[in-house]
């Protein structure tokens, strides 16, 4: 037997072989010829057995271990017409096998076994004769391999499904010229900053007036991602192309980097499948759903109410340190219907349908103070925190995706509008106040009382009461109308009341003070772009000119007051005549703000609200027809 060869090791942890007095019954000294023939058959027997186990079962655990969760093909095959009987996933060979095969085998298995432990003891021979440098370059090579390998797993095709109706991806040129004009001045303002973040580094977020970028290595390109769709309905199809090609190399989430879950999805998640729908560019399609398949740990918590980051490579979450009682935030768990049910619908996987489904469940349940949502939940204990409510930062987005997830299931997600009507009742019984000063303003609710205060954030919802009045309960469309319109409003008094005619970003109604802020911390303006998306929805619900009006007032003052050699930047001061800049210019400044201009000064033939719903960060999503959602065979919908 060559055991030793082929076990240099275990053979020496096998007790000596001892044949002598000690092992056997005292009465007699020796063992007979036949009684050492039998021991011998044991021995040999009991060393085949270890040898079986040592090199099979470790093997294919290691396989298995390895190959965990990435591919099936490793499974041990069964087939139960062989003689084989599968024992949880185990193959075990015996009954109905015929002797002679299963000794050919065995020796087969041995040979092989012979063989490639020659083979490994060469090829260590071979690797100790190398230099250390080519070692680790071989090792990088392999490692290489293995990324190309899973890379290329990543980016399969995925099933097609029927697109939805993609009505209104036109240039939307209007025949007006001094509109025309406008309108091209809102397209020079958005390349005036593309050279900053233009492939081959377009980095994260630009510094405008230093012309750097911040994580200028990063391969997340978080500016050319969140600005894609807006070059495209813009017309700059080369820059476009630009972006495309940028993408396509070089995107990749496998980053060990802590993520906003919330953020992700509404600039990257809502980016690229804006894009795809755009421009039916399937490898915006395939980066959406690598990347959405790296949030959703984040999602593995006690109550299944998603932590607020995640760690893209291993998955870890957490939540913010200074959120209440370690709560997630409302406008952030909140935010993610419109980008998962896409995701569900273009992979016909239902497991983002099922996860905001569980979200939705879980808030049903719960009892709500005085009808309003809390801007905190604690993932573990599924309790609130704190007892605050807003309509602005903290709680925003998640009253908007209420109307949307109703609006882009073609109004069958009933569900969906009910929860957006009892939410909007109780915040106007409990936030909306009118001031001294005759201004409609939506306040914050803190532990009881009413802060007379209002965010730049919260002026979106002129243009959410604005899309939600059509199909409103009790038939009230003209009262949502109107609250836009009072909100639309007092959200221009605020920039119109400043020196430099641009928003704080928190204003008061208090102490004789309207529309005004009060502390030095928000004073500033980064570039936001609520109001003039509440000027957009106005104007399309009314076509009243005031709101083209109000919307050149808010472009002529960025452009004066925050252009800078190298694209836009925040002021840190609204009501100084001598602007500070802060150097950043937000992704959101071109995936919005100069998103919802350039359709301001559009003819509202370009991407219509029938077809079109617009994510938090104005990604154009399609409407999914009842008759496309329900895919047959598809259980997210059923
Ligand atoms: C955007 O990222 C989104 O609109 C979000 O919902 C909140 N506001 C910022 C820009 O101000």
């Amino acid at each position: 037997m060559t055991t030793p060869a082929l076990l240099p090791l275990s053979g020496r942890r096998l007790p000596p072989l001892n044949l002598g007095a000690s092992a056997f019954p005292h009465h007699r000294a020796t063992l007979r010829l036949s009684e050492k023939f039998i021991l011998l058959l044991i021995l040999s027997a009991f060393i085949t057995l270890c040898f079986g186990a040592f090199f099979f079962l470790p093997d294919s655990s290691k396989h298995k271990r390895f190959d965990l969760g990435l591919e099936d093909v490793l499974i041990p095959h069964v087939d139960t017409s062989k003689g084989g009987k599968n024992l949880g996933g185990f193959l075990i060979h015996g009954q109905g096998h015929d002797e002679h095969r299963h000794r050919e085998e065995e020796e087969r298995l041995r040979n092989k076994i012979r063989a490639d432990h020659e083979k490994a003891l060469e090829e260590a021979k071979e690797k100790l004769k190398k230099s250390r440098d080519e070692i680790q370059a071989e090792i990088q090579t392999e490692k290489n391999k293995v990324v190309q390998e899973l890379k290329k797993k990543d980016s399969k095709p995925l099933p097609p499904v029927p697109l939805p109706n993609l009505i209104g991806i036109n240039s939307g040129e209007p025949a007006d010229p001094d509109i025309r004009e406008k309108r091209n001045k809102i397209k020079e303002f958005y390349l005036n900053p593309w050279e900053g973040f233009r492939a081959p580094n377009p980095g994260n977020t630009l510094r405008p007036k230093n012309k750097k970028v911040i994580g200028r290595n990063s391969q997340m390109g978080a500016t050319i991602v969140d600005a894609l769709d807006t070059l495209y309905i813009m017309g700059l199809h080369d820059e476009f192309r630009e972006a495309q090609e940028w993408i396509d190399k070089n995107l990749d989430f496998s980053v060990n980097s802590e993520v906003s879950v919330f953020e992700v999805n509404i600039r990257f998640i809502g980016g690229l499948l804006a894009a795809y729908y755009l421009s039916g560019q399937e490898v915006f399609k395939i980066k959406a759903v690598q990347l959405a398949g790296k949030l959703l740990p984040a999602f593995n918590t006690p109550t299944g109410i998603p932590w607020a980051m995640v760690n893209l490579k291993s998955g870890v979450g957490r939540n913010w340190g200074w959120a209440s009682a370690g709560s997630s935030i409302l406008a952030e768990f909140g935010t993610l219907h419109m980008e998962f049910v896409h995701l569900s619908y273009l992979t016909g996987d239902p497991v983002y349908y099922n996860k905001v489904m569980h979200i939705r469940k879980l808030l049903q349940k719960m009892d709500r103070p005085n009808g309003l949502y809390p801007n905190y939940l604690n993932p573990r204990t599924g309790r609130w925190g704190q007892h605050h409510t807003s309509v602005g930062g903290l709680g925003d987005s998640f009253y908007e995706y209420l109307l949307k997830a109703w609006l882009m299931s073609d109004k069958t997600d009933t569900e969906a509008r009910k929860m957006y009507d009892d939410a909007i009742e109780a915040i106007e019984k409990h936030l909306i106040r009118k001031s001294n000063g005759g201004l409609t303003f939506i306040g914050e609710w803190k532990n009881g009382h009413l802060e007379r205060k209002m965010g730049h954030l919260t002026c979106f919802a002129g243009g959410m009461f604005a899309l939600g009045a059509d199909g409103s309960r009790d038939d009230k469309a003209g009262h949502y109308l109107q609250l836009g319109a009072e909100i639309a409003h007092t959200c221009h008094e605020s920039y119109d009341r400043t020196t430099l005619k641009l928003g704080p970003e928190a204003f008061k109604f208090d102490g004789g003070v309207e529309a005004v802020a009060v502390r030095q911390n928000e004073k500033y303006y980064i570039l936001r772009p609520e109001v003039i998306e509440t000027y957009w929805y106005m104007w399309r619900f009314t076509h009243d000119p005031k709101y083209r009006q109000w919307g050149w007032e808010a472009a002529q003052a960025i452009d004066k007051y925050c252009r800078v050699s190298g694209g836009f930047s925040g002021v840190k001061d609204v009501y100084s005549s001598s602007p500070t800049y802060d150097d950043v210019q937000q992704s959101f400044f071109l995936a919005e703000t100069l998103k919802y201009l350039y359709l301001l000064f559009s003819n509202d033939d370009l991407l219509p609200l029938d077809n079109w719903v617009f994510n938090t960060e104005a990604h154009p999503l399609p409407v999914l027809h009842l008759a496309n959602t329900t895919l047959s065979g598809n259980p997210a919908y059923r």
